[in-house]
């Protein structure tokens, strides 16, 4: 007996219709000679109606005898007709049992007792059949998707680039080091050289969602060790362009999410509120000299604390731009603004307190490039294949990177970007 229906269905289809439900034994409540099992799967639950005189005595005793979250099938009739405040039930003429569930269960599912986060990450599976857990990952899953279709619409070509590498892309501190036979490898931090060597290729738009590894050593509730980098790059482009097309993406990411997953933010009792177009642009300058005002210590020059983030972020509650940083604060393959060279063209995509996306124009011509690698410490000689690509030709360029865990946690209102995560790897666990 194979599925052929969701529980979904038998709230829509007609009385007395045929299905076959199939999935996990949430409850089972016995009355005399019936019995009422609530049937979970992936769309919801449906309540069976289970007969002794019509499914026989054998069946009544293995079907009520079952341990909770057994897996089984259901072949029955729809009945609409019912007492049930679910709207309607399955008689069933015959139940599967396909899979008997030890006792007692490693975490409840629908028990309203709250278990620890590290319990629930422990046994995962168990974890994952809430219908609110399942609910954020169907979240995520139409976050890339819609992502996806914006790309492609815009002429993206998905690409995929070397996960194991010889170099560091974003400084050398958070490598995972491997053997690769007799050599040393890295696992890759983002895929921003091959991304960038692809705008040599003549690609022009390419983008990639994959992966990126951090050996971050601070356990945070947004930091993650692997997580899942929403990269693209695009030619004959600036920073205005690639922060035009995230606002854009993003924008249509919300919109898709709260048009399709209606259920999902039902049972997370969520809304989500559409942002208007375009979103603030705020300087870095600007930025630091409040922050200062309101009592925290920031030079020129360092990165936004954790405190001032938090500053900022009262005063900005939704999306907006970081641009026009130092270059001291980013990354070797920055373009420098050409009035100021102290300023780079590089932003962050912001949610109050929370870093969405990091992106910038390319420094795309070949001897710059390389004078600011020396800068910032970096032996150009070890990035020879990425820099051999600026040398024949490679043109203006500018991209983006955004977190995808990050993006989920802002759309389901999560707090630990752990809860956005199937199987979260973070300085303590890389298990299950
Ligand atoms: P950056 O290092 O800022 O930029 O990373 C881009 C985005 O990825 C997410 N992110 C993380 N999410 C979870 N855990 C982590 N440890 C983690 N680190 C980063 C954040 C961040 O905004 N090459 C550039 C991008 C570019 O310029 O195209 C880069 O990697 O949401």
């Amino acid at each position: 007996m194979g599925r052929k229906n969701y529980t979904s269905e038998i709230y829509n289809l007609p009385d007395a219709s045929d299905v076959i439900l199939c999935g996990w034994v949430q409850e089972i409540r016995k009355l005399g000679n019936i019995a009422f099992l609530i049937l979970r799967d992936r769309e919801g639950v449906a309540q069976i109606t289970v007969m002794k005189n019509s499914i026989g005595n054998e069946k009544f005793r293995e079907i009520t005898g079952l341990n909770r979250e057994s897996v089984i099938c259901v072949k029955g009739k729809i009945n609409k007709n019912t007492q049930s405040k679910l709207g309607a039930e399955v008689i069933p003429d015959n139940v599967e049992i396909l899979s008997v569930a030890e006792t007692p269960l490693p975490m409840g599912v629908i028990d309203r007792v709250s278990v620890d986060l590290e319990t629930r990450l422990d046994v995962r599976f168990m974890d994952l059949r809430r219908p609110e857990i399942l609910s954020v990952f169907k979240i995520e899953s139409n976050i890339g998707k819609s992502i996806r279709r914006k790309l492609e619409d815009e002429g993206f070509i998905e690409i995929h680039t070397p996960k194991i590498i010889a170099t560091a892309t974003e400084g050398g501190t958070e490598l995972f080091r491997l053997k690769y036979f007799e050599k040393d490898a890295y696992l890759v931090q983002s895929p921003q050289l091959y991304k960038q060597i692809m705008m040599s290729a003549g690609f022009e738009r390419v983008y990639e969602i994959a992966p990126a590894f951090r050996a971050e050593e601070h356990n945070t509730s947004r930091h993650l060790n692997e997580f899942v980098s929403v990269d693209i790059e695009m030619s004959f482009a600036d920073e205005e362009d690639v922060m035009n097309l995230l606002e854009n993406v993003v924008f249509y990411s919300l919109k898709y999410v709260k048009e399709n997953n209606i259920n999902d933010l039902k049972t997370l009792n969520l809304d989500i509120e559409i942002p208007e177009l375009p979103f603030p642009r705020l300087k870095y300058d600007d930025l630091l000299n409040y922050v200062n005002s309101q009592g925290i210590n920031m030079k020129f020059g360092e990165d936004f604390s954790s405190e001032a983030l938090n500053v900022i972020g009262k005063k900005y509650t939704g999306f907006y731009f970081i641009t026009r940083w130092p270059m001291e604060t980013r990354a070797f393959y920055v373009m420098p603004y050409d009035d100021d060279p102290k300023y780079g063209k590089a932003f962050d995509l912001m949610f109050g307190e929370r870093e969405i996306t990091s992106g910038a124009q390319r420094n795309h011509i070949y001897s710059s490039l390389k004078e600011n690698m020396v800068k910032k410490g970096l032996n150009p000689e070890n990035f020879r294949f990425y820099l051999d690509a600026f040398r024949y030709g490679m043109p203006p360029h500018a991209g983006w990177a955004i977190g995808l865990e990050r993006l989920t946690m802002i759309l389901t209102d999560s707090k630990n970007i752990r809860e956005v995560t199937l199987f979260p790897r973070d300085r303590k666990r890389i298990e299950p």
